[in-house]
């Protein structure tokens, strides 16, 4: 696993407040990459929103709950450097909202922009997204696109996206977003692969949106480690 200075974190978390998001390429290895596409594909066919909380979403793949289905998602959200930057934007005792992974499948995927939330509020971030690419993103997949800056208004969507970039990544990259950002995902024209890991943090206190200690089984939450325990919120 590549280390990054203090500095660096900073810079990527300054990047996150100021222009809204931020792209740390080589977070996951190639032997995980080939590792995630099997495992998400299972995931993917063995779905059941009764057990994991939230509806799949038609024209995607779909899953929740991703701690729940695999020791590999146990610790992913406390790797270097997200976690790191997750601290430095929404504070040292951040929490883990959510683990999910989707898929727009060809001629999908399309989303208008919006916020994860509401506008920034006076106190600052109060959410940050992560998304992990498993297959890497352009604009023919179905990249996210996002208006940098948008973050600091509170301005409606503009009708033409005027300002629009697409998140282009290649495999292994996080792009890491505030919640606050205008962003979507985009139509997947091509049909090749698009699977992202959504790694949602928020500031402790406010609600999750996979309530981690109802939706984590017995089993799961009995070897979590005491830093995972502590993120995911598992204790009063
Ligand atoms: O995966 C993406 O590009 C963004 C997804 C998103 O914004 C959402 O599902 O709300």
């Amino acid at each position: 696993m590549k280390t990054y200075t203090a500095a660096q974190v900073q810079a990527w978390a300054d990047q996150v407040e100021e222009r809204g998001y931020a792209v740390v390429e080589g977070v996951l290895t190639a032997e995980e990459l080939i590792f995630l596409r099997g495992t998400l594909d299972h995931i993917y066919a063995i779905y059941d929103p009764e057990i994991d909380g939230l509806q799949r979403v038609p024209g995607y793949h779909f899953s929740s709950n991703l701690i729940n289905k695999n020791p590999f998602f146990e610790t992913m959200f406390l790797r270097h450097p997200v976690y790191d930057i997750a601290r430095r934007v929404l504070g040292e005792d951040c929490i883990l909202s959510s683990l999910n992974s989707f898929e727009p499948l060809k001629g999908q995927g399309n989303q208008g922009l919006h916020r994860d939330g509401p506008p920034r509020p006076p106190e600052g971030t109060i959410a940050m997204n992560s998304m992990w690419s498993v297959d890497g993103m352009d604009q023919q997949n179905g990249a996210t696109r996002l208006i940098p800056g948008s973050q600091h208004q509170a301005d409606p969507p503009p009708a033409d996206e005027q300002g629009i970039i697409y998140a282009e990544v290649p495999p292994g990259s996080v792009v890491v977003t505030s919640a606050h950002v205008l962003h979507a995902a985009s139509a997947n024209h091509s049909g090749r692969r698009r699977r992202v890991i959504h790694g949602y943090f928020t500031r402790r206190g406010r609600p999750q949106q996979t309530e981690q200690r109802r939706f984590l089984s017995a089993q799961v939450q009995a070897h979590l480690s005491p830093q995972a325990r502590r993120v995911l919120a598992i204790d009063p």
